[in-house]
């Protein structure tokens, strides 16, 4: 029996994790939400649901004692573009709801996930093979929250106890619920242009590489670094994953093998490409897959007949 609150439950990740987590544990899997993001359809219909603004300490700490929550999956965040126009909203959602979570936790004993993310690491990490443990000196107000949120929950678990853990996500590609205000949304965008017959147009340069991840395995990475042994983790927040890393031309050139009529322009944002070229190239994830066993089913070719196929179930 396990019961577990998702916090950001309508979101990119929260709308499958949700899914999937109640489809393998018995209890109640809260899906957690603000007013204008409500669950819908399935989501709403299949569990119990409740708001709970990571800014209110009070409605996460009611919903915790209610459900009696052993696991808060604390997945509110503004991603790093939206992050970089509104810094002060972005540290507010991202560090003021982490205390927040961690703070319930604490009092009511409960385990935390928070997602961590490539953009923690800075234009003086590595950029091949970035190791687990290195130098980390974001210049983004995402990356600060990153860092700051995976010191933090260390300190929570060393200081109070709190069982915290983490992944840094690569950018995350699904065919369910877009993203919004991310540096690696186009990874997505591309997709859906590519299924529509549209022309793309890429707001990311030629040769620029990042780590991305189809959706399917970032949600077992979230779901099996909870399940992990503890006494095998020397880490906890947070770990690097990777599954695959590529540049906008590798992702068009494979696309083309599915839709060779596909076309696709480049009209580069310099926000976005800013961030981009902050950012690794690919991630070492060895800790991760010695520590608790982690290891990709996807590759790019994998993810590409996978998402056009679904894609295609939905418009044609
Ligand atoms: C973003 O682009 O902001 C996110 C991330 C990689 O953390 N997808």
């Amino acid at each position: 029996m396990k019961n577990v609150l998702v916090i950001g439950s309508t979101g990119q990740i929260g709308s499958e994790l949700t899914m999937k987590l109640r489809g393998l544990y018995n209890g109640n899997i809260v899906a957690g939400y603000i007013p204008g993001a409500e669950p819908k359809g399935e989501l709403l219909e299949s569990g119990p649901s409740a708001v709970v603004d990571v800014t209110k300490p009070e409605q996460i700490g009611e919903v915790v004692s209610k459900y009696k929550i052993d696991t808060i999956y604390n997945l509110a965040a503004i991603l790093s573009a939206v992050a970089e126009v509104k810094p002060q909203l972005a540290w507010t959602i991202g560090m003021g709801g982490l205390f927040n979570v961690l703070e319930v936790a604490r009092e009511k004993q409960c385990a935390v996930f928070t997602p961590s993310s490539i953009g923690s690491f800075g234009d003086n990490t590595p950029k091949d093979k970035t190791p687990q443990d290195t130098v980390r000196d974001p210049k983004t107000m995402y990356g600060v929250t990153k860092v700051s949120g995976e010191l933090l929950s260390n300190y929570y678990n060393v200081r109070f106890g709190v069982d915290t853990r983490s992944v840094r996500f690569p950018g995350l590609i699904s065919y369910v619920t877009p993203p919004g205000g991310g540096t690696t949304d186009y990874a997505v965008d591309i997709y859906y242009s590519a299924v529509k017959g549209e022309e793309f147009e890429c707001p990311i340069a030629a040769g620029t590489y990042m780590d991305m991840m189809y959706m399917p395995d970032g949600l077992r990475a979230a779901i099996e670094i909870m399940e992990a042994d503890p006494s095998k983790l020397k880490h906890r927040n947070s770990f690097n994953i990777a599954s695959m890393s590529f540049e906008p031309e590798i992702i068009y050139n494979k696309i083309k093998e599915y839709i060779p009529d596909f076309k696709m322009v480049y009209k580069v944002d310099p926000l976005r490409q800013a961030i981009a070229e902050s950012w690794p190239n690919s991630l070492d994830d060895t800790c991760a897959r010695e520590e608790w066993g982690w290891k990709p089913e996807y590759d790019l070719d994998a993810m590409t007949r996978d998402m056009i196929e679904k894609l295609r179930q939905r418009f044609g």
